[in-house]
């Protein structure tokens, strides 16, 4: 356990303990299989060494599943566990901060999925104890900043290509719930959950947007619709009432003077995962679409009148972020892989003992974003957001 700098002998492994695997978990598993095979430069060996879940039979068999070498049934077991120098969260958001916090408490370095907390308090303790716990890692699973496309797209903005950014438009679309007869589900429950469609997955926008642009949410205004209120619950004749919202959009200033409107629905037909990212600036503009996740559209204003248009950009060279250690240009990636580069950027924080990405105090600042969409849903004014400390 620890890192590679000068305190101590060289780590040669690091033992993941998961808690939770069904979607994420699932995602997460193949990551953590993946980064030494994929990552031949990788000066450690990661092992997966603890899965834990509720039911014995089913994370036993999980675990099995996906190359875990034993499964646990009480988190706390795993966070305590003295083989243990990582700790993965993919459970629901209700768990997050109690897990996170008694982890890095035991001197464990954490990965947490999004969104970080189910409130602002939550997230708040997370961010405070991950500041007083300088030698470890603590990072948010916004795993779409590390689409090779999107962090290039940063790269573009970073580098001045896209002069005065003038409109951000995100949106992040899905339709698994659009037909009222699809079960209720933990994520249609506030208590579990946080919130609906706002926190699944408008928290990846208004991260990919702070993390493109390089510009925060300063004030914002919101509307949010529950459109079915009760749904039939799979294990038996009832209904489960829902108390999240199924779509939610609001309306943004950024500090660095950008335009910007998000939305997020699982109501959106024919959408299945369709994260997009419009940027408009005074030089060029993009489009990235999730479903197209290598390839990125771009606009630039100075091309001859007669060639002036999108033109589609294959991220799959070698000079591409992410992209040295996979497939010849051209051989494309999917959602999969993103996984595999946030759990090497894991590791690399863990080792080299450089800081995390995105880490706590980002996960803080979009669960202030979420609760800025709840509050401004209520009053329907415009909410003020506090400026991100440096
Ligand atoms: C469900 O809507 C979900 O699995 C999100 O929870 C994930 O974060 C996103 O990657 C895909 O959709």
């Amino acid at each position: 356990m620890g890192t590679n700098d000068d305190s101590g002998p060289p780590v040669t492994t690091l033992r993941v303990g998961m808690i939770g695997y069904a979607f994420m978990g699932q995602a997460h598993s193949a990551a953590w299989r993946d980064v030494n095979p994929v990552y031949a430069d990788l000066p450690v060996s990661v092992q997966l060494t603890a899965l834990c879940g509720r039911s014995t039979e089913m994370v036993t068999a999980a675990a099995r599943q996906y190359g875990w070498s034993r499964a646990e049934t009480d988190w706390r077991a795993v966070v305590e566990a003295e083989d243990i120098d990582i700790v993965d969260i993919s459970t629901p958001g209700d768990t997050h901060a109690e897990i996170a916090i008694a982890a890095l408490r035991a001197g464990k370095h954490v990965l947490c999925e999004k969104p970080m907390a189910n409130t602002v308090e939550e997230a708040e303790r997370m961010a405070a104890v991950a500041a007083e716990s300088p030698g470890l890692v603590a990072m948010v699973g916004f795993t779409y900043r590390r689409v090779p496309a999107v962090t290039f797209l940063r790269h573009l903005v970073q580098s001045g290509r896209f002069g005065r950014l003038r409109h951000v438009r995100a949106v992040y679309l899905q339709d698994w719930l659009a037909d009222a007869d699809a079960p209720w589900t933990w994520r249609l429950d506030k208590d579990k959950a946080g919130s609906g469609a706002l926190g699944d997955i408008g928290a990846h926008i208004v991260d990919m947007a702070a993390y493109v642009t390089g510009q925060h949410i300063t004030r914002l205004v919101a509307d949010t619709e529950t459109f079915v209120t009760e749904r039939p619950l799979s294990d038996d004749d009832g209904t489960g009432e829902v108390t999240v919202d199924d779509t939610a959009s609001f309306l943004a200033r950024l500090d660095g003077g950008a335009v910007a409107t998000f939305e997020a629905s699982r109501f959106a037909t024919g959408r299945k995962n369709g994260l997009r990212l419009e940027l408009n600036g005074s030089k060029a503009s993009a489009v990235f679409e999730l479903e197209r996740p290598n390839e990125l559209m771009f606009y630039e204003t100075d091309a001859p009148a007669a060639e002036q248009g999108f033109r589609r950009i294959l991220v799959t060279e070698k000079t591409h972020p992410y992209f040295d250690v996979w497939w010849p240009p051209g051989h494309t990636i999917g959602y999969q892989q993103p996984f595999t580069h946030q759990a090497h950027d894991f590791i690399r924080a863990v080792i080299d003992a450089t800081p995390a990405s995105p880490d706590f105090a980002d996960g803080l600042r979009v669960q202030r974003v979420l609760d800025a969409v709840q509050r401004s849903t209520e009053t329907g004014a415009w909410v003020e957001l506090p400026a991100p400390e440096a």
